[in-house]
């Protein structure tokens, strides 16, 4: 069989003495931390969009990349190559799991029927490579926002017929994702949101986005499909306002159209930034709410402020991440998708593996600290502290709901100007650097 990545043989613990590039310093997967492997905290996936499919084009200029499974050979053929390709690419760089769009692993044909047919051919290839490897998907999701006729979305498309469309293509990429065992179900917004109200009935729209998700609920029953829906916060672009905006927004839309059982949120790093809310905000948020179900690990970068999808390569960010993340009772089905492509520039095969054992790397930092902040219990402890004024007297009466504004304002008169407590930012943030 063909090698697309000869020049790796397997990425492998080496330790951070290591000089080798192509090994690990600090991703040890059978190392236990906290009880769980380093492999079981951190769930890594790779994208399929970006890590195979995404080959340098952006708004200015075309492809700089060229793989070999991507040469020569009919769309089917490249289709199959590639598949064949990731799963070399997944066994040697050690990661468990994938994650990926319909229209990432197999070609859109003539007609849906055709391109049905063709996801099926793909599936039962990935499949036996499934079961060859041990890799298991994360999680499943349809394209509904590359073909001209979602230019307007999706479930929230003027058209009727684009809503009909979009839901056989979910329905189909729900029943591969369950031949693949997947472990979740993604919706990203795509194209649910508008340019202009001018021209929108946004009430209408999300009125039909929560129908749409009603369906889906129907048919994962019908189907028998096990797994949860995660819907994946986004504030803009590719629409100037996507309606899945961040997580408190996307919460509130679960509860008001009664999806809140149904779904728990896919965060990815880069959205929470362009919402200007940190990655570690939109993570508590989550956790805090029951919401929390994946993670799509990737970075922006400020001074452009788009979406750049880059590696995460940020220790501080890694680190809250976990430590919010194992506070929360870590990933159940979930896990830490890299939803990140190489730079245009970064034009060779070697590149997806330091692309990867660096973040993976990073992440491993970041979950060995976390842990030793939480072995240590100083954050915790601080925070008790400061709310230690409700654990008793007037702040109980008040959480208990034994006590009315009448009360609350005697109390206030006879205690005076309440005593003020330093909230110690410097002095958490020096803390934090020594984990570091
Ligand atoms: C887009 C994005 C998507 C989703 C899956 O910004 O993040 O790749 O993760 O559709
Ligand atoms: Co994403």
């Amino acid at each position: 069989m063909n090698e697309f990545f000869p020049e790796v043989k397997q990425v492998r613990y080496e330790g951070p003495k290591s000089k080798n590039p192509l090994s690990f310093k600090y991703y040890n997967a059978p190392e236990k931390i906290l009880g769980k492997t380093m492999e079981q905290h951190l769930r890594f996936a790779v994208c399929y969009w970006h890590t195979f499919k995404g080959l340098g084009s952006d708004q200015f200029g075309s492809s700089t990349i060229s793989r070999s499974y991507d040469q020569g050979g009919s769309a089917m053929e490249i289709a199959e190559n590639t598949m064949y390709a990731a799963f070399e690419f997944f066994t040697k760089i050690g990661v468990k799991f994938w994650c990926f769009h319909d229209r990432d692993i197999a070609p859109e044909g003539e007609s849906l029927s055709e391109s049905n047919k063709n996801l099926d051919r793909i599936v039962a290839i990935a499949k036996k490579l499934q079961n060859n490897t041990g890799v298991k998907t994360l999680w499943g999701t349809a394209n509904l926002f590359s073909n001209k006729r979602f230019m307007a979305g999706a479930a929230t498309n003027p058209s009727p017929n684009v809503f009909a469309y979009a839901a056989a293509q979910v329905k189909k990429a729900m029943e591969v994702t369950k031949e693949l065992s997947g472990a979740g179900y993604v919706f990203w917004g795509g194209r649910e949101g508008y340019d202009m109200l001018l021209n929108t009935d946004m009430k209408r729209e999300l009125d039909h986005l929560a129908k749409f998700f009603h369906l889906a609920i129907d048919y994962k029953k019908k189907i028998g499909f096990k797994g949860p829906f995660y819907i994946e916060p986004k504030p803009k672009e590719p629409t100037k306002h996507q309606y899945d905006f961040d997580a408190g927004n996307c919460y509130a839309f679960l509860q008001k159209y009664d999806l809140a059982e149904y779904f728990k949120l896919n965060v990815e790093a880069n959205h929470a930034t362009l919402a200007s809310h940190s990655f570690h905000h939109e993570l508590q948020y989550s956790v805090d709410n029951n919401i929390l179900g994946s993670v799509d690990a990737n970075r922006g970068d400020l001074l452009l402020g788009w979406d750049t999808d880059q590696f995460p390569n940020d220790i501080y960010e890694t680190t809250l991440a976990m430590y919010i993340i194992i506070n929360g009772g870590g990933f159940t089905t979930g896990g830490l998708n890299f939803d990140a492509h190489v730079r245009r520039q970064s034009i060779d095969p070697i590149d997806l593996f330091y692309a990867h054992i660096g973040a993976m790397d990073v992440f491993a930092r970041g979950l060995r600290v976390a842990a030793n902040m939480i072995k240590d219990g100083k954050f915790k402890k601080f925070v008790q502290q400061r709310y230690a004024g409700w654990d008793k007297g007037i702040g109980q009466k008040i959480e208990k709901g034994r006590i009315d504004f009448v009360q609350l304002e005697k109390y206030a008169l006879e205690n005076g100007e309440p005593k003020l407590q330093s909230g110690r930012q410097e002095l958490l943030e020096n803390i934090l650097n020594e984990y570091i």
